[in-house]
């Protein structure tokens, strides 16, 4: 069994370096991307991979996406947009409400990159005077 998946693990291996492989000009770069468990990186890869363009690994210990892009076609901020669009929130985009909310439920993080973002926001103090002294006398004959 063991050996088993290290034929599949190695499998793998040599097939995302075939990917990442013909993605010209390639750069890599990495990013934060929230995310729970290995659904997440599905989906988050899915999203992120274009095919002779960007290629995405997800680890979920560390929470950080691994982007690998072909620099003339594409950019990291295209591939993180694709991201957030699915529902992940991430150090450029934070993903609509809506797509957040379509995630399984497993998958629904902690939006601690979105909170940060509206803590900093709600940062105005709207300060509310009472009108004082209107006067409503004189007016009597
Ligand atoms: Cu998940």
């Amino acid at each position: 069994m063991k050996r088993l998946s290290y034929i599949i693990t190695t499998c793998l291996v040599l097939l995302s370096t075939l990917s990442i492989a013909q993605i010209k000009n390639a750069k890599t770069e990495t990013a934060k991307v929230n995310g729970n468990c290995g659904m997440c990186k599905r989906t988050i890869e899915k999203a992120g991979n274009m095919k002779n363009e960007a290629q995405v690994v997800w680890d979920a210990d560390n929470q950080r996406a691994s982007i690998t892009y072909n620099a003339e076609k594409t950019t990291i901020d295209t591939v993180l947009k694709r991201i957030a669009q699915v529902g992940y929130d991430n150090e450029k985009y934070l993903a609509p409400d809506e797509a957040y909310a379509n995630l399984h439920d497993c998958c629904q993080y902690e939006r601690k990159l979105k909170q940060s973002k509206t803590d900093t926001k709600s940062d105005e103090h709207s300060q509310h005077k009472p009108n004082q002294g209107s006067s409503h006398q004189g007016k009597h004959h």
